[in-house]
């Protein structure tokens, strides 16, 4: 489906996932980045946009990223509007296949809100009698013009762990991380609000989070892309992804409860932030 606000900004979602795939600028730069192979199969992740991860992060007893990105989600609200933000709410419940492999009963809810800003809220109900422990990421992939001319500011001081370091903890060091390898980090208690600085075609995506504890940056460089069917050889210089997300220690929701997240994109053509 295909949302468009008054801005001239506009977007389309995919219900396979719960998925953003596109979000463009209203002077038509695609701000998201999709993998040109990306496999849109039932049971295959859609490589881009914004894969919703849950209930698990990363490798592990179930499906890579968890199995919400791999299942159909309802349209349950959409709102027009002439003026304000337009925007759409999808949910994803527990059934049996997910309770086959998962053995929770709960209730995903995803609003997207589109205006000037691209606004994703995740909703997880806990719709079972006991405590529900789970992993959640909005996995953003920026699209960006070259990679190795992107900087990534506000992860200064922070500790890392450091997934391509057999999760080895780092502080980091530098004011603005510039990616110049395979990177593969989560930053533990990130500030609200991080910068991803495109300098080549300049652009500058601010990421602000609610909810999520941590900021994963991810880049598979050249010889990590070269190890993924659904990204085109050379697409690594074209993406940079910067998540939120609650990936190091999972999120406790009482029955009958729901716990709420959620992340603002904004992106401004040209370096100011
Ligand atoms: O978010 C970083 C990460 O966990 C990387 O380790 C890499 O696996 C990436 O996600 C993509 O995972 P996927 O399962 O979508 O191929």
């Amino acid at each position: 489906m295909h949302l468009e606000h008054t801005s001239g900004y506009r977007l389309a979602v995919c219900q396979y996932g719960g998925q953003v795939l596109s979000w463009t600028h209203p002077s038509g730069r695609e701000l998201l980045f999709l993998s040109g192979t990306a496999a849109f199969e039932a049971g295959k992740a859609i490589r881009g946009g914004i894969p919703v991860v849950f209930p698990q992060f990363g490798k592990g007893s179930l499906p890579s990223h968890g199995f919400a990105r791999l299942k159909p989600w309802a349209v349950v609200r959409e709102h027009a509007s002439d003026s304000g933000p337009v925007s759409v709410v999808l949910r994803l419940a527990s059934d049996a296949e997910t309770e086959a492999m998962w053995p929770h009963r709960f209730a995903l809810e995803l609003e997207i809100e589109l205006s000037d800003a691209l606004r994703t809220t995740l909703r997880v109900s806990n719709a079972g009698e006991c405590p529900l422990s789970f992993f959640s990421a909005l996995h953003s992939y920026f699209a960006v013009s070259d990679a190795e001319r992107c900087v990534i500011q506000g992860l200064q001081g922070l500790h890392y762990v450091d997934f391509l370091a057999e999760r080895q903890e780092s502080i980091e060091s530098a004011p603005e991380l510039a990616l110049a390898k395979a990177t593969d980090r989560a930053y533990v208690r990130s500030p609200d609000t991080v910068l991803i600085r495109d300098s080549a075609q300049p652009c500058t995506f601010s990421v602000t989070k609610m909810g999520f504890a941590d900021t994963v940056v991810w880049n598979p460089w050249q010889e990590g892309n070269l190890a993924l069917q659904d990204l085109a050889p050379g697409s690594w210089r074209e993406m940079v992804c910067v998540e939120s997300g609650n990936v190091l220690e999972p999120v406790t929701v009482a029955a009958g409860a729901t716990h709420e997240s959620s992340q603002v994109l904004r992106a401004s053509i040209g370096m100011k932030a």
